[in-house]
Protein backbone atom coordinates (compact mmCIF):
# COMPACT_ATOMS: atom_id res chain seq x y z
CA UNK A 1 0.00 0.00 0.00
CA UNK A 2 1.09 3.34 -0.66
CA UNK A 3 -0.04 6.54 0.16
CA UNK A 4 0.33 10.21 -1.05
CA UNK A 5 -0.78 13.83 -1.04
CA UNK A 6 -0.44 13.46 2.91
CA UNK A 7 0.21 15.98 5.90
CA UNK A 8 2.33 13.43 8.04
CA UNK A 9 2.61 14.01 11.88
CA UNK A 10 5.44 11.41 12.15
CA UNK A 11 5.66 12.66 16.02
CA UNK A 12 9.67 11.60 15.40
CA UNK A 13 10.44 14.54 16.89
CA UNK A 14 7.35 17.09 18.08
CA UNK A 15 5.07 16.70 15.29
CA UNK A 16 8.16 15.85 12.74
CA UNK A 17 5.59 17.32 10.19
CA UNK A 18 6.27 16.29 6.11
CA UNK A 19 4.40 18.30 4.20
CA UNK A 20 3.05 16.25 0.74
CA UNK A 21 4.53 13.56 2.16
CA UNK A 22 4.13 9.47 1.27
CA UNK A 23 4.18 6.31 3.41
CA UNK A 24 4.36 2.73 1.84
CA UNK A 25 3.65 -0.10 4.07
CA UNK A 26 4.32 -4.11 3.37
CA UNK A 27 3.57 -6.86 5.51
CA UNK A 28 1.95 -4.47 8.48
CA UNK A 29 4.76 -2.34 8.81
CA UNK A 30 5.96 1.36 7.33
CA UNK A 31 8.82 0.68 4.56
CA UNK A 32 9.41 4.42 4.06
CA UNK A 33 8.41 7.84 4.75
CA UNK A 34 8.96 10.37 2.09
CA UNK A 35 8.30 13.57 0.93
CA UNK A 36 6.96 12.95 -2.71
CA UNK A 37 5.89 10.48 -4.61
CA UNK A 38 5.03 10.46 -8.45
CA UNK A 39 3.84 6.34 -8.58
CA UNK A 40 0.74 6.07 -10.52
CA UNK A 41 -0.92 3.57 -7.58
CA UNK A 42 -0.07 5.49 -5.14
CA UNK A 43 -3.36 6.44 -3.28
CA UNK A 44 -4.32 10.41 -3.17
CA UNK A 45 -5.19 11.31 0.44
CA UNK A 46 -6.06 14.69 -0.61
CA UNK A 47 -3.88 16.71 1.64
CA UNK A 48 -5.42 15.13 4.87
CA UNK A 49 -3.56 14.40 8.07
CA UNK A 50 -2.08 11.36 9.10
CA UNK A 51 -0.88 9.95 12.57
CA UNK A 52 0.07 7.64 14.03
CA UNK A 53 -2.31 4.92 15.31
CA UNK A 54 -3.28 6.47 19.24
CA UNK A 55 -2.58 4.44 22.36
CA UNK A 56 -4.76 5.21 25.69
CA UNK A 57 -1.66 4.05 28.19
CA UNK A 58 -4.14 4.07 31.06
CA UNK A 59 -7.75 2.65 31.47
CA UNK A 60 -9.88 0.74 33.63
CA UNK A 61 -12.53 0.23 31.35
CA UNK A 62 -13.62 -3.42 32.33
CA UNK A 63 -15.85 -2.81 35.38
CA UNK A 64 -19.39 -3.60 36.63
CA UNK A 65 -22.24 -1.08 37.92
CA UNK A 66 -22.47 2.82 37.59
CA UNK A 67 -21.16 5.40 39.99
CA UNK A 68 -22.98 8.33 38.75
CA UNK A 69 -24.70 8.65 42.16
CA UNK A 70 -21.30 9.83 43.88
CA UNK A 71 -21.09 12.45 41.13
CA UNK A 72 -24.21 13.63 42.71
CA UNK A 73 -23.07 12.95 46.16
CA UNK A 74 -19.68 15.04 45.39
CA UNK A 75 -21.41 17.95 44.15
CA UNK A 76 -23.37 18.03 47.06
CA UNK A 77 -20.19 18.42 49.36
CA UNK A 78 -19.23 15.02 50.02
CA UNK A 79 -15.18 14.55 49.54
CA UNK A 80 -14.03 11.64 47.03
CA UNK A 81 -12.09 10.25 49.96
CA UNK A 82 -15.06 10.39 52.30
CA UNK A 83 -17.04 8.80 50.03
CA UNK A 84 -14.36 5.78 49.45
CA UNK A 85 -13.97 5.60 53.26
CA UNK A 86 -17.60 4.74 53.63
CA UNK A 87 -17.50 2.17 51.55
CA UNK A 88 -18.51 3.73 48.67
CA UNK A 89 -15.97 4.50 45.64
CA UNK A 90 -13.87 1.86 44.66
CA UNK A 91 -15.44 -1.02 46.50
CA UNK A 92 -18.92 0.11 45.23
CA UNK A 93 -17.58 -1.08 41.42
CA UNK A 94 -15.88 -4.06 43.26
CA UNK A 95 -19.29 -5.17 44.87
CA UNK A 96 -20.80 -4.50 41.08
CA UNK A 97 -17.94 -6.10 39.77
CA UNK A 98 -17.94 -9.51 41.11
CA UNK A 99 -21.78 -9.69 41.07
CA UNK A 100 -21.63 -9.57 37.30
CA UNK A 101 -20.94 -12.39 34.87
CA UNK A 102 -17.89 -12.67 32.35
CA UNK A 103 -19.97 -11.98 30.26
CA UNK A 104 -22.07 -8.65 31.21
CA UNK A 105 -18.32 -7.51 31.86
CA UNK A 106 -17.51 -8.07 28.33
CA UNK A 107 -20.82 -6.31 26.87
CA UNK A 108 -20.34 -3.35 29.07
CA UNK A 109 -16.71 -3.29 28.48
CA UNK A 110 -17.12 -3.68 24.56
CA UNK A 111 -19.26 -0.62 24.38
CA UNK A 112 -16.68 1.57 26.11
CA UNK A 113 -14.03 0.06 24.13
CA UNK A 114 -15.88 0.99 20.91
CA UNK A 115 -15.80 4.91 21.96
CA UNK A 116 -12.05 4.92 22.22
CA UNK A 117 -11.54 2.50 19.06
CA UNK A 118 -14.53 5.23 16.88
CA UNK A 119 -11.45 8.18 17.78
CA UNK A 120 -8.35 5.90 16.29
CA UNK A 121 -7.11 4.09 19.41
CA UNK A 122 -4.99 1.36 18.16
CA UNK A 123 -3.78 0.57 21.23
CA UNK A 124 -4.97 0.26 24.83
CA UNK A 125 -4.02 -0.67 28.23
CA UNK A 126 -6.68 -2.02 30.64
CA UNK A 127 -6.44 -2.75 34.38
CA UNK A 128 -7.85 -4.96 36.66
CA UNK A 129 -8.51 -3.93 40.18
CA UNK A 130 -12.35 -4.13 40.55
CA UNK A 131 -12.28 -7.36 41.60
CA UNK A 132 -9.71 -7.44 44.82
CA UNK A 133 -10.06 -10.99 44.69
CA UNK A 134 -8.50 -13.76 42.86
CA UNK A 135 -11.19 -14.99 41.31
CA UNK A 136 -12.73 -11.67 40.15
CA UNK A 137 -9.66 -10.29 39.28
CA UNK A 138 -9.06 -13.45 36.90
CA UNK A 139 -12.26 -12.59 35.78
CA UNK A 140 -11.54 -8.88 34.59
CA UNK A 141 -8.37 -9.74 32.94
CA UNK A 142 -9.96 -12.42 30.89
CA UNK A 143 -12.78 -10.11 29.65
CA UNK A 144 -9.30 -7.53 28.82
CA UNK A 145 -8.03 -10.07 27.08
CA UNK A 146 -11.20 -11.12 25.10
CA UNK A 147 -11.71 -7.17 24.18
CA UNK A 148 -8.15 -7.84 21.79
CA UNK A 149 -9.67 -11.11 20.24
CA UNK A 150 -13.26 -9.25 18.89
CA UNK A 151 -12.36 -6.19 18.12
CA UNK A 152 -8.88 -4.85 15.91
CA UNK A 153 -6.85 -3.51 19.01
CA UNK A 154 -4.05 -4.46 20.80
CA UNK A 155 -4.51 -4.89 24.71
CA UNK A 156 -1.96 -4.79 27.23
CA UNK A 157 -3.54 -5.90 30.68
CA UNK A 158 -2.17 -4.51 33.83
CA UNK A 159 -3.46 -6.45 37.24
CA UNK A 160 -4.02 -4.31 39.92
CA UNK A 161 -5.13 -6.19 42.98
CA UNK A 162 -3.62 -3.19 44.40
CA UNK A 163 -6.25 -1.38 44.32
CA UNK A 164 -7.36 -0.87 47.83
CA UNK A 165 -7.71 -3.00 50.68
CA UNK A 166 -11.46 -4.77 50.36
CA UNK A 167 -13.86 -4.31 53.02
CA UNK A 168 -13.26 -7.80 54.50
CA UNK A 169 -9.53 -7.02 54.98
CA UNK A 170 -9.87 -3.70 55.99
CA UNK A 171 -8.18 -4.30 59.58
CA UNK A 172 -5.81 -7.41 57.94
CA UNK A 173 -3.91 -5.65 55.58
CA UNK A 174 -1.73 -8.73 55.89
CA UNK A 175 -3.79 -10.97 54.83
CA UNK A 176 -4.93 -9.17 52.12
CA UNK A 177 -1.03 -8.92 50.81
CA UNK A 178 -0.21 -12.43 51.14
CA UNK A 179 -3.62 -13.44 48.57
CA UNK A 180 -2.31 -10.56 46.75
CA UNK A 181 1.74 -11.67 46.72
CA UNK A 182 1.00 -14.67 46.84
CA UNK A 183 -1.93 -16.67 45.33
CA UNK A 184 -3.12 -13.99 42.75
CA UNK A 185 -0.04 -12.61 40.87
CA UNK A 186 1.31 -16.74 40.81
CA UNK A 187 -1.86 -17.86 38.93
CA UNK A 188 -1.87 -14.62 36.87
CA UNK A 189 1.54 -14.85 36.06
CA UNK A 190 1.15 -18.62 35.25
CA UNK A 191 -2.33 -18.01 33.34
CA UNK A 192 -0.09 -15.23 31.61
CA UNK A 193 -2.94 -12.91 31.96
CA UNK A 194 -1.03 -9.64 32.89
CA UNK A 195 1.78 -7.45 31.06
CA UNK A 196 2.20 -5.02 34.09
CA UNK A 197 1.33 -4.69 38.42
CA UNK A 198 -0.04 -1.81 38.96
CA UNK A 199 -0.74 -0.31 42.61
CA UNK A 200 -3.04 3.15 44.04
CA UNK A 201 -0.50 4.42 46.83
CA UNK A 202 -2.58 6.74 48.87
CA UNK A 203 -3.70 7.47 52.25
CA UNK A 204 -7.25 5.81 50.99
CA UNK A 205 -5.79 2.33 49.47
CA UNK A 206 -1.97 1.08 50.03
CA UNK A 207 0.81 2.67 51.94
CA UNK A 208 4.64 3.18 50.07
CA UNK A 209 5.86 0.30 52.49
CA UNK A 210 2.93 -2.26 51.36
CA UNK A 211 3.20 -0.96 47.49
CA UNK A 212 6.62 -1.93 47.81
CA UNK A 213 5.60 -5.45 48.73
CA UNK A 214 3.76 -5.58 45.55
CA UNK A 215 6.81 -4.57 43.45
CA UNK A 216 8.63 -7.74 45.07
CA UNK A 217 6.28 -10.14 44.57
CA UNK A 218 5.84 -8.40 40.85
CA UNK A 219 9.64 -8.82 40.15
CA UNK A 220 9.71 -12.50 41.21
CA UNK A 221 6.98 -13.21 38.38
CA UNK A 222 9.29 -10.65 36.11
CA UNK A 223 6.84 -8.56 35.46
CA UNK A 224 6.98 -4.90 35.48
CA UNK A 225 5.17 -2.14 37.49
CA UNK A 226 3.97 0.81 37.55
CA UNK A 227 1.52 3.54 40.24
CA UNK A 228 -0.78 5.54 41.01
CA UNK A 229 0.68 8.01 42.78
CA UNK A 230 0.71 11.15 44.25
CA UNK A 231 -2.95 11.78 43.19
CA UNK A 232 -4.44 13.24 46.29
CA UNK A 233 -1.01 13.68 48.79
CA UNK A 234 2.69 13.62 48.20
CA UNK A 235 3.25 9.88 49.75
CA UNK A 236 6.35 9.47 47.92
CA UNK A 237 5.41 6.44 46.16
CA UNK A 238 6.39 7.89 42.38
CA UNK A 239 10.19 7.68 44.46
CA UNK A 240 9.17 4.07 45.18
CA UNK A 241 8.10 3.56 41.74
CA UNK A 242 11.32 5.36 40.25
CA UNK A 243 13.63 2.76 42.76
CA UNK A 244 11.62 -0.48 40.76
CA UNK A 245 12.05 1.16 37.10
CA UNK A 246 8.59 1.33 36.70
CA UNK A 247 7.12 1.78 33.23
CA UNK A 248 5.20 4.77 34.37
CA UNK A 249 3.75 7.05 37.01
CA UNK A 250 0.62 8.06 36.90
CA UNK A 251 -1.22 10.97 38.13
CA UNK A 252 1.47 13.22 40.17
CA UNK A 253 -0.11 16.19 40.89
CA UNK A 254 1.45 16.52 44.10
CA UNK A 255 4.75 15.37 43.07
CA UNK A 256 7.73 18.03 43.82
CA UNK A 257 10.40 19.06 41.13
CA UNK A 258 13.04 16.76 42.99
CA UNK A 259 10.85 13.89 42.28
CA UNK A 260 10.21 14.64 38.80
CA UNK A 261 13.73 14.09 38.79
CA UNK A 262 13.95 10.55 40.51
CA UNK A 263 12.01 9.35 38.31
CA UNK A 264 13.46 10.90 35.19
CA UNK A 265 16.20 9.64 35.85
CA UNK A 266 15.00 6.00 36.19
CA UNK A 267 13.37 5.77 32.78
CA UNK A 268 10.12 6.20 34.15
CA UNK A 269 7.73 8.35 32.32
CA UNK A 270 4.65 10.35 34.11
CA UNK A 271 1.79 9.64 32.90
CA UNK A 272 -0.46 12.94 32.86
CA UNK A 273 -4.40 11.82 33.66
CA UNK A 274 -6.68 15.72 32.96
CA UNK A 275 -10.11 13.34 33.07
CA UNK A 276 -9.51 12.35 36.86
CA UNK A 277 -8.58 16.00 37.90
CA UNK A 278 -11.53 17.86 36.04
CA UNK A 279 -13.95 15.23 37.33
CA UNK A 280 -12.68 15.73 41.22
CA UNK A 281 -12.78 19.47 40.71
CA UNK A 282 -9.21 19.37 41.82
CA UNK A 283 -6.56 22.42 42.22
CA UNK A 284 -3.14 21.08 42.67
CA UNK A 285 -1.72 21.10 38.65
CA UNK A 286 0.80 18.23 38.16
CA UNK A 287 4.93 19.98 38.13
CA UNK A 288 4.14 20.55 34.06
CA UNK A 289 6.79 22.59 33.93
CA UNK A 290 9.60 20.14 35.36
CA UNK A 291 7.90 17.34 33.21
CA UNK A 292 7.85 18.98 30.01
CA UNK A 293 11.83 18.49 30.00
CA UNK A 294 11.47 14.72 29.81
CA UNK A 295 8.53 12.62 28.25
CA UNK A 296 4.95 12.92 29.40
CA UNK A 297 2.16 11.03 28.31
CA UNK A 298 -1.33 11.52 28.72
CA UNK A 299 -4.49 8.73 28.70
CA UNK A 300 -7.88 8.93 29.98
CA UNK A 301 -7.91 6.66 33.14
CA UNK A 302 -11.28 5.71 32.12
CA UNK A 303 -12.94 4.56 35.31
CA UNK A 304 -16.12 4.59 36.77
CA UNK A 305 -15.60 6.89 39.60
CA UNK A 306 -13.05 9.71 39.11
CA UNK A 307 -12.97 9.64 35.72
CA UNK A 308 -15.87 8.59 33.34
CA UNK A 309 -13.89 10.00 30.27
CA UNK A 310 -14.75 7.75 26.89
CA UNK A 311 -12.86 10.40 24.70
CA UNK A 312 -9.37 9.96 24.09
CA UNK A 313 -9.79 13.49 21.91
CA UNK A 314 -10.95 14.76 24.45
CA UNK A 315 -8.66 13.82 26.94
CA UNK A 316 -5.84 15.70 24.87
CA UNK A 317 -7.53 19.06 24.90
CA UNK A 318 -8.29 18.41 28.85
CA UNK A 319 -4.46 18.55 28.77
CA UNK A 320 -3.98 21.42 27.17
CA UNK A 321 -6.77 23.84 29.17
CA UNK A 322 -6.27 22.15 32.45
CA UNK A 323 -2.72 21.21 32.54
CA UNK A 324 -1.38 24.14 29.63
CA UNK A 325 -0.07 21.23 27.27
CA UNK A 326 0.97 22.56 23.98
CA UNK A 327 -1.31 20.77 21.28
CA UNK A 328 2.11 19.03 19.91
CA UNK A 329 2.82 18.02 23.56
CA UNK A 330 -0.75 16.23 23.77
CA UNK A 331 -0.44 14.34 20.33
CA UNK A 332 2.74 13.08 21.47
CA UNK A 333 1.20 12.35 24.88
CA UNK A 334 -1.12 9.72 23.07
CA UNK A 335 1.08 8.66 20.60
CA UNK A 336 5.08 8.53 20.99
CA UNK A 337 5.27 8.97 24.60
CA UNK A 338 2.13 6.94 25.15
CA UNK A 339 4.67 3.90 23.53
CA UNK A 340 6.66 4.43 26.34
CA UNK A 341 4.81 4.11 29.00
CA UNK A 342 3.48 1.04 27.53
CA UNK A 343 7.03 -0.19 27.20
CA UNK A 344 6.21 -0.50 23.24
CA UNK A 345 9.27 0.73 20.87
CA UNK A 346 7.53 -0.45 17.62
CA UNK A 347 4.83 2.28 17.48
CA UNK A 348 4.35 5.52 18.16
CA UNK A 349 5.84 7.51 15.63
CA UNK A 350 5.74 7.11 12.09
CA UNK A 351 8.62 5.69 10.35
CA UNK A 352 10.38 2.70 8.44
CA UNK A 353 10.06 -0.35 10.55
CA UNK A 354 7.60 0.63 12.57
CA UNK A 355 3.97 -0.81 12.74
CA UNK A 356 1.76 0.28 10.70
CA UNK A 357 -0.76 1.63 12.98
CA UNK A 358 -1.86 4.86 11.31
CA UNK A 359 -5.45 7.18 11.45
CA UNK A 360 -5.94 9.55 8.77
CA UNK A 361 -7.79 12.49 9.62
CA UNK A 362 -9.84 14.86 7.72
CA UNK A 363 -8.26 17.71 9.52
CA UNK A 364 -5.63 19.76 8.04
CA UNK A 365 -3.06 20.29 11.24
CA UNK A 366 -2.10 18.51 14.26
CA UNK A 367 -3.41 20.60 16.31
CA UNK A 368 -7.30 20.70 14.96
CA UNK A 369 -7.08 17.47 16.87
CA UNK A 370 -7.10 18.74 20.42
CA UNK A 371 -8.89 21.85 19.33
CA UNK A 372 -12.52 20.96 19.43
CA UNK A 373 -14.58 19.20 21.96
CA UNK A 374 -17.16 16.62 21.03
CA UNK A 375 -15.73 16.44 17.03
CA UNK A 376 -14.14 13.55 16.16
CA UNK A 377 -12.37 14.19 12.29
CA UNK A 378 -11.40 10.41 11.78
CA UNK A 379 -11.23 9.28 8.26
CA UNK A 380 -10.04 5.68 8.04
CA UNK A 381 -7.88 3.70 10.61
CA UNK A 382 -5.28 1.47 9.71
CA UNK A 383 -3.73 -1.09 11.74
CA UNK A 384 -0.89 -3.88 10.79
CA UNK A 385 -1.06 -2.28 7.56
CA UNK A 386 -4.96 -3.30 7.03
CA UNK A 387 -7.97 -0.84 6.73
CA UNK A 388 -9.54 -1.50 10.06
CA UNK A 389 -11.94 1.68 10.36
CA UNK A 390 -13.34 3.84 7.74
CA UNK A 391 -11.92 4.20 3.79
CA UNK A 392 -9.26 6.19 2.42
CA UNK A 393 -10.13 8.56 -0.50
N1 LIG B 1 -7.49 5.84 39.11
C1 LIG B 1 -7.80 4.93 40.05
O1 LIG B 1 -7.54 3.79 39.96
C2 LIG B 1 -8.41 5.53 41.22
N2 LIG B 1 -8.36 6.91 40.80
C3 LIG B 1 -7.83 7.02 39.59
O2 LIG B 1 -7.67 8.06 38.98
C4 LIG B 1 -9.77 5.06 41.63
C5 LIG B 1 -10.83 5.09 40.58
C6 LIG B 1 -12.21 4.87 41.18
O3 LIG B 1 -12.69 5.72 41.93
O4 LIG B 1 -12.87 3.85 40.87
FE1 LIG C 1 -6.35 5.04 37.21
Amino acid sequence: MLLSNLRIATMTSGYGLIENGSVSIASGMITSVAKKTTSAEAIDCGGRLLTPGLIDCHTHLVYGGNRANEFEMRLNGLAYADIAQAGGGIMSTVRATRAASGQDLLNAALKRHDSLLAEGVTTIEIKSGYGLDVETEVKMLKVARMLATLRPVDVKTTFLGAHTFPTEFKENHAGYLEILCNQALAQIAKEGLADAVDAFCESIAFSVAETEQVFKAAGTHGLPVKLHAEQLSNLGGAKLAAGYNALSVDHIEYLDEDGVETIAKSGSVAVLLPGAFYYLREKQSPPVAALRKHRVPIATDLNPGSSPVLSLLTTMNMACVLFGLTPEEALLGVTANAACALGLSDRGTIAASQRADLVLWDAERPGDLSYPLGFNPLAAVIRNGEIIRGSLP
